[in-house]
């Protein structure tokens, strides 16, 4: 499933989805759009949780702007939905995504960034939105999810000024829920895949599409929708074995931090 601009590995339960275009600084061009789409949609089912990295001293440079040709109004709304399906694959898909970011996280690649469930950032992590400053606006999800994660006042800025975030910032607003020291970012992401793969399928069924459609329903439809979820997680086999474990001193405590 390899492709020219997007690698899969798979390690045991966990998948390493990687850009391959470093020359580019790994610019999201519709082929490599597609083939992040493909890879996502076949991951053979053995698979519990992904790390989406990127080649090179750049995580993504967003839209490759080679291919930003001249589009009506009808055309343009098409490209921009078709973003939008692609990065449903990984937000909704079928298992976990953890991003390890370094170096420019902008544009496209904050959208792609954004679509996520977890972003790992190392030191050398920047974000920024130039769509402000290219006169365009953005396409691929972000005015949706980047508001969730820092506030629709924070992401009008960036756009409006050019501001870019740091990485220390990055992590203080929102984008990242993990900094660490440069060059590190693909091994936490990496060391965390692998204890997510290991959850109850059930539980991370329910955190990647549960928790976010609850987080947007109206109180007491969430209520609702939460014990309906919260019913069916207990009621796996799995559950129970591990509730079984922890009660008869077989399951880890939880430590302070
Ligand atoms: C590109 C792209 C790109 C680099 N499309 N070719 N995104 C942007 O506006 C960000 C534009 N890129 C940059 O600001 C910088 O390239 C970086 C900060 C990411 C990296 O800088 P640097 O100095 O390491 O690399 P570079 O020399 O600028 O770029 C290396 C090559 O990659 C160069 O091509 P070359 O043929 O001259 O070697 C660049 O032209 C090329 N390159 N970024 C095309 N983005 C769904 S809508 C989303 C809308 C958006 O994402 S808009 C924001 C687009």
């Amino acid at each position: 499933m390899t492709s020219k601009d997007v690698q899969l590995e798979i390690h045991g339960a966990v998948a390493v989805v990687r850009l391959n275009r470093p020359a580019k600084r790994n610019a999201i061009s519709d082929g490599l759009i597609g083939a992040v789409r493909g890879i996502f949609e076949k991951l053979p089912d053995t698979v519990g949780a992904i790390v989406l990295d990127g080649a090179g001293e750049h995580f993504c440079a967003g839209l490759d702007l080679s291919e930003l040709k001249e589009r009506d109004a009808g055309a343009g709304m098409i490209h921009s939905r078709m973003w939008h399906a692609a990065l449903e694959t990984l937000q909704y898909g079928p298992a976990p995504v953890i991003a390890a970011l370094h170096g420019a996280v902008v544009g496209g690649g904050l959208e792609l960034a954004s679509a996520c469930h977890i972003r790992v950032a190392d030191e050398s992590t920047f974000y920024a939105l130039p769509e402000g400053s290219r006169g365009i606006f953005v396409g691929g999800g972000g005015a949706v999810r980047i508001p969730r994660l820092i506030g629709a006042a924070r992401m009008a800025d960036m756009m409006f000024t050019g501001r870019v975030y740091n990485a220390q910032e990055g992590e203080r607003v929102g984008f990242a829920q993990y900094l660490v020291p440069q060059g590190q970012a693909f091994d936490k992401a990496f060391e965390l895949a692998q204890r997510i793969a290991k959850n109850a399928p059930l539980t991370n069924y329910a955190l990647m599409h549960a928790l976010p459609r609850i987080a947007e329903q109206p109180a007491d439809q969430g209520f609702m929708t939460e014990a309906l979820m919260a019913a069916i997680a207990q009621s796996a086999p799995e559950a129970k074995s591990r509730v079984r474990d922890f009660l008869e001193g077989r399951a880890s405590k939880v430590k302070k931090a």
